[in-house]
């Protein structure tokens, strides 16, 4: 029952279809893998940071850096997860660096445990309400295409990424074709200024379920001013990066939703404390989605089904993003993704896609 090295994978998974969001498009996943490798079982976690700093300040060559310089050297033979945290606790921000150290350690613990992931956060439901995030297309017809194409398959909601100029007419377009029963919502990773409040007004008319992130990730008061004047229901991401400020902005009302991603907000113990305090408030909380392989996906049906879940998440099948996932691929049943419930995460990378992955880095742990 010892953690006797660390390793990190690098990689890349090309996606199907080009990913346009307000600050950018991708147009494949660049991955970082942290292996936890103990004397009788290992662990995966995987790093949600982008190649560039556009969605948050951290990107993966950093997440590098923080992880091999600063992280793995907390570690010892018989840190638990709890411990690694408290340890961490020193080193600002980098969230995205903490939670996937701390997902791999909390997968091999749990596997030398025997216990789920869900089981160990406390699930309460054995699948999971699967929506999709869709990118900002060339043209309407293409938007109208594409989501009917989700719909298709089963998707129980649909995101639509926004940006100034590509709004109103979009959500407008998406209402009228596929009508008011669609659960719909958008999303504008920041992109907007307060100055915008009277033109976001406009949604009003749409029935949408929220409205994520409009305004930067730093400007609460600006969420306050806009969650005031539009009915829009306002939901935070990039500005939730903590149980503090998950609180601090439902004090003050900049928010009446939180879009959970654990690896935005430090791991998956601080994601279930949000939850938590979301859940003893009767706020409403679903599981965000970066892009993820099997490894993230994993991980995150586990917190998803969670019963402070209520709103269908960003967990998409593996074939939304990837031809071929690095596990074995996540597939919709009537809409829902199935919580993995063996040990650990429950499941692996496959044999035959690591080979196309680097092993750039192998840490020694001292014992204790
Ligand atoms: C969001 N995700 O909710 C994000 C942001 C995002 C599913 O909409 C590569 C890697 C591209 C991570 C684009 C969804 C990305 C990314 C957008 C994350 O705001
Ligand atoms: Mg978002």
């Amino acid at each position: 029952m010892t953690l006797s090295a660390v390793e990190l994978w690098r990689g890349e998974i090309e996606l199907v279809t080009p990913f346009r969001t307000s600050f950018g498009t991708e147009v494949s996943r660049e991955l970082l893998y942290v292996h936890a490798v103990g004397d009788s079982h290992s662990g995966w976690g995987e790093c949600v940071a982008m190649v560039d700093p556009n969605y948050s300040s951290e990107y993966l060559d950093n997440c590098v850096q923080v992880i091999s310089r600063f992280l793995v050297p907390l570690l010892h033979g018989d840190t638990s997860a709890d411990d690694f945290i408290f340890r961490a606790a020193p080193i600002r921000g980098n969230y995205m660096s903490k939670a996937c150290v701390e997902a791999a350690l909390l997968d091999l613990r749990l596997r030398e445990q025997s216990v789920s992931l869900a089981k160990f956060l406390g699930a309460t439901k054995t699948r999971v309400a699967s929506g999709v995030s869709v990118g900002i297309q060339n043209s309407l017809d293409d938007l109208v295409r594409v989501v009917g194409e989700y719909l298709a398959l089963g998707y129980l909601r649909v995101k639509l990424k926004i940006e100034p100029g590509s709004d109103i007419e979009l959500v407008k377009t998406i209402r009228r074709e596929f009508g008011d029963d669609l659960l719909l919502q958008v999303d504008a990773n920041a992109a907007y200024t307060v100055a915008d409040a009277e033109h976001l007004k406009e949604l009003d008319d749409f029935n949408l379920l929220l409205i994520e992130q409009p305004l930067p990730e730093d400007d609460l008061v600006g969420h306050i001013k806009l969650a005031k004047i539009i009915n829009t229901p306002v939901c935070l991401d990039e500005s939730i990066t903590s149980i503090e400020t998950a609180r601090g902005a439902l004090d003050l009302e900049a928010c009446s939703i939180i879009n959970i991603k654990p690896g935005r907000v430090g791991g998956y113990l601080e994601a279930k404390k949000i939850h938590d305090l979301c859940l003893s408030r009767g706020v409403p909380v679903w599981c965000g989605g970066m892009l993820e392989t099997g490894i993230g996906r994993a991980a995150n049906l586990a917190l998803a089904a969670l019963p402070g879940f209520t709103l269908p998440g960003d967990i998409s099948a593996s074939a939304r993003y990837f031809a071929r996932d690095i596990t074995t691929p996540f597939v919709l049943v009537n809409g829902h993704i199935v919580v993995p419930n063996t040990v650990g995460i429950g499941i692996e990378p496959l044999p035959e896609m690591l080979v196309n992955f680097r092993k750039v880095e192998t840490f020694e742990v001292v014992s204790n």
